[in-house]
């Protein structure tokens, strides 16, 4: 069995989406992975369908009824009972390319998207949903950080990108923001792709993109350095130049460090 992602949601006419082109599209196209929704309002029970009811203990905006949103579940649920349940919400624990890997690792995801103020306490508790959020800020409804949960997965299945290495040289893989691309013509308006880039020396380039991905990642992220950032990249780097203690294949003379 595919990969499989199920969205409930009030908007399922808004799956695939984005999610229906590119890359996803069309791995989507070529079964590797599948996508169903299910909408939530087909599980209210009155004659108004109607999903949400004021808050208790007053106050703004409507929460989304704990019955409606585990009769949604518990479908999904008895339909696919590997899959990772997930409710998308600024409170949850913030979505790591960690957790991504795992995700992508596993069966699947179930997403469920809120609408409103938010989801029943009790249903969160009672159907044990992980709480994952895509960042600190407040979107109109759970749907798009379902759609950012998906393609950052979807990405990761095997069969997906021919080129691994570029996977693991990325951002966050190792803690580091990435270095700067430049690709031809080399000088646009003026300005021009460093010398070091068009050197062939990828020894030289190696360590270049390596400072400058540090630089970056001190000015703009430095909470990525305390958690280690680059460490493996300068250990392999340092591993490639460790002329100490080398001997020549030829000749079997020491190799002073240059
Ligand atoms: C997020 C977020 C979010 C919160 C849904 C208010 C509608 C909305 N979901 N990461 N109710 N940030 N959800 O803003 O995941």
């Amino acid at each position: 069995m595919p990969w499989q992602a199920t969205v409930l949601t009030l908007f399922p006419e808004m799956f695939p989406g984005p999610l229906g082109v590119s890359l996803a599209g069309r791995a989507l196209e070529d079964r590797l992975w599948r996508l169903s929704t299910l909408n939530i309002r087909d599980f209210a029970h009155d004659k108004h369908r109607s999903v949400d009811d004021t808050p208790a203990g007053g106050g703004a905006g409507m929460v989304m009824r704990a019955n409606v949103a585990a009769g949604a579940i518990d479908a999904a649920v008895s339909a696919a009972p590997d899959l990772a349940r997930i409710y998308l919400s600024p409170r949850g624990g913030p979505l790591t390319q960690k957790r991504v890997r795992d995700l992508a690792q596993g069966e699947g995801v179930m997403l469920f998207c809120g609408r409103f103020e938010g989801l029943d306490q009790r249903v969160i508790e009672g159907r044990q949903l992980e709480e994952i959020s895509i960042g600190d800020y407040v979107l109109s409804g759970g749907e798009i950080a379902a759609m950012v949960m998906i393609d950052a997965c979807v990405r990761l299945l095997p069969g997906i990108i021919g080129a691994e290495a570029s996977l693991s040289e990325e951002s966050f893989e190792n803690n580091l923001l990435e270095y700067p691309h430049y690709t031809r013509p080399r000088v646009w308006e003026g300005r021009e792709i460093p010398d070091v880039l068009l050197s062939g020396d990828h020894e030289r380039i190696a360590r270049w993109r390596l400072e400058q991905a540090e630089i970056l990642t001190r000015r703009r992220r430095p909470d990525l350095l305390e958690k280690g950032g680059g460490a493996t990249e300068r250990a392999r780097l340092q591993e490639e130049t460790a002329w100490d203690g080398q001997t020549a294949p030829w000749t079997g003379d020491p190799i002073a460090d240059p």
